[in-house]
């Protein structure tokens, strides 16, 4: 969270300024280093003084690029990315990143100029309302009515970003950026969250030192809140397994005895048989998200009969999604940290029979490795009929090549697709903030940008987004920003031909009718990365994939950026939600050869 210790000063006292040091002061105040966007007459005046300000401004492709990154920079840091672009449609680009940011929780500030306030309602150039847009994706929408209010608005605009966890929107028409005022920068409000209240904590305390199988389900909050080492205390003291929330890998240390792996799509076998067992879920910083606990591998592993206790941050999501028994608003380390205190010196359950258990967690994650290391390929009838006569790597195989090869310390951000979304099984971390994915907006196009401003924001780590080659259509025009701006990252890109999770649903559902699906006649992606001026590389053979890897994130170092383009089968693991999809129903004669027979 924010440190105010390690804030700058920015001017202080009541003092004439203009509305753009106001602004720029402010934006000194809470700490900002770094400013993603595209340049723009908006907001001109204020972007001359960045430099004298200390801030740097980064200068991207795309603006949808530069909100990923803003995102990716604040769930690296904890502290807010920001966002900058022209009115109209810089501002409308942002809208995908903005929404993407809400579902990850990421404390973006996403900076809007508009029109100027003179003629606004005219219809005159790069006019919309950008309040309306914003409404349903942001936590907290200031409006600058008054250029004497600058300072004020942008100050809250910041504060309400960490205080309701997500992005929030500074809208300011371009004309109050000028003029003179008289103002006092405001200092940024820090409000310290605690554990929640004491009825709450002492019935999730005897609920636990009753729990004969208590397990743990470690989500975001918990990297939010720099609680891990809490986490993984209070899961010593009960010796309960640890499961990752869905997409939180980073949760907790995955070199740790109690650790089982996530849970959710393409998640651990181990995690799931485990959770399965428990007669109390302490859920740890996680909103249970709806799709965070589908079923799986065809097992059915949410426990329906055990007790649930939830901590978040955000008392509306407690109970929400699933039926709970204990719901406590707390900070997630701080609640951990409290249910330590109170179970110290209770006679506890768990401990009893933590023999039995800990043979059972063993058991389940070799059962579970011993699986991955044997599944080289996906073995349904499609995914068998097209690797067959292939050349290419199976997916799989190199998303495991790959963890093996995976630095210490690194970053790894994953986009929306099957190969991404395979790669679940095969990504874990021993540090918090090292996981960036997709969240619950599952927009493609999320990994790359988001690696940069995550590589912005921690240079000395190595960086790695993996994208699906539909997504990389989508996102490798920020590798300009890469060269451009000497921010060094890693991109390995899946080739497989085919926006694949989507093409999954045409084989499971509409029997191979295929639209839409096929990426036919691509370029070489590694040849466009080189003509970038990046690093291209194509990989065919699996013995090849680690060691490209390894010299990839090493080179970063020397300030290159990497993309490793991988040559993979068309096979398809799971599809992600086949609870949403219908066999198809015909009832017009000219359509009645698509039904489902
Ligand atoms: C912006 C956006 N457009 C469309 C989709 C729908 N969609 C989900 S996954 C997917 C296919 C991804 O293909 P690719 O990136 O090549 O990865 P693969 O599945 O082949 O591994 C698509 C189109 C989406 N999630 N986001
Ligand atoms: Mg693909």
């Amino acid at each position: 969270m924010n440190k105010p210790t390690e804030l700058p000063t920015p001017v202080t006292g009541k003092q004439k300024m203009t509305p753009s040091e106001a602004f720029v002061e402010t934006l000194v105040a809470h700490g900002v280093k770094d400013v993603f966007g595209i340049v723009g007459s908006a907001y001109m005046d204020a972007l001359d003084l960045f430099p004298l300000a200390g801030i740097r401004f980064i200068s991207v492709a795309h603006e949808q690029g530069g909100g990923h990154m803003a995102d990716g920079y604040s769930r690296v840091t904890g502290r807010h990315g920001v966002c900058i672009a022209q009115n109209g449609p810089g501002i409308t680009n942002f809208v995908t990143s903005t929404a993407a940011a809400y579902w990850a929780h990421s404390p973006v500030v996403v900076i809007t100029p508009e029109t100027g306030s003179g003629t606004l309602g005219l219809g005159g150039f790069q006019e919309t309302e950008q309040l309306p847009i914003f409404s349903k994706i942001t936590k907290f929408q200031a409006h600058v009515n008054n250029r004497t209010r600058m300072a004020e608005l942008t100050s809250r605009a910041f504060d309400r970003a960490h205080l309701e966890l997500g992005p929030t929107q500074l809208n300011i028409p371009r004309d109050f950026f000028y003029g003179d005022i008289e103002c006092e920068i405001p200092r940024p409000i820090a409000i310290e969250r605690g554990a929640g209240g004491d009825r709450s904590l002492d019935a999730a305390a005897d609920l636990l030192a009753s729990a004969k199988f208590p397990v743990i389900l470690c989500g975001g909050g918990i990297v939010m809140a720099d609680g891990q080492p809490e986490a993984v205390r209070l899961a010593e003291v009960l010796q309960a397994p640890v499961a990752n929330s869905y997409l939180h890998n980073d949760s907790f240390p995955a070199k740790h005895a109690l650790w089982v792996g996530p849970l959710g799509y393409q998640g651990s076998k181990a995690a799931m048989s485990l959770i399965a067992k428990a007669d109390v879920v302490l859920a740890l910083g996680t909103r249970l998200g709806p799709f965070g606990t589908l079923p799986q591998y065809g097992m059915e592993y949410w426990p329906k009969n055990a007790k649930i206790i939830q901590v978040d941050a955000d008392a509306k999501m407690l109970g929400l999604v699933k039926p709970i028994t204990v719901g406590i608003c707390g900070d997630a380390r701080a609640t951990a940290q409290a249910l330590v205190e109170r179970l110290a010196g209770k006679a506890l359950a768990s401990i009893a029979n933590k023999e039995s258990r800990l043979a059972d967690i063993a058991a389940a994650k070799k059962t579970w490795e011993a699986e991955l290391d044997g599944w080289a390929h996906e073995k349904d009838a499609w995914s068998l009929e097209v690797s067959k006569s292939s050349t290419h790597m199976h997916p799989r195989q190199m998303l495991r090549e790959l963890e093996k090869a995976m630095p210490e310390g690194v970053m790894v951000s994953t986009d929306i697709g099957n190969i991404c979304s395979v790669s679940n099984s095969y990504l874990r971390f021993n540090r918090p903030r090292s996981m960036l994915a997709a969240m619950s907006f599952g927009n493609c196009g999320y990994a790359f940008p988001t690696i940069i401003g995550a590589k912005v924001a921690a240079p000395d780590r190595a960086a790695v987004a993996y994208v699906g080659d539909g997504a990389w259509g989508m996102s490798f025009g920020e590798i300009q920003t890469c060269v451009r701006e000497n921010i060094p990252v890693t991109a390995v890109v899946f080739n497989n031909g085919q926006w694949g999770a989507e093409k999954k649903n045409h084989v499971d559902f509409y029997e191979n009718r295929f639209v839409g699906v096929n990426l036919d006649k691509q370029p070489s992606w590694a040849k466009v990365a080189q003509a970038m001026g990046a690093e291209g590389q194509t990989i065919e053979k699996l013995s090849d994939v680690g060691p490209a890897l390894r010299a990839a994130t090493k080179a970063q170092s020397e300030g290159k950026t990497t993309i490793l383009e991988m040559m993979v089968t068309r096979e398809l693991g799971d599809p992600f939600r086949r609870d949403a999809l219908a066999m198809p129903v015909r009832h017009l004669d000219k359509y009645k050869s698509t039904a489902a027979r």
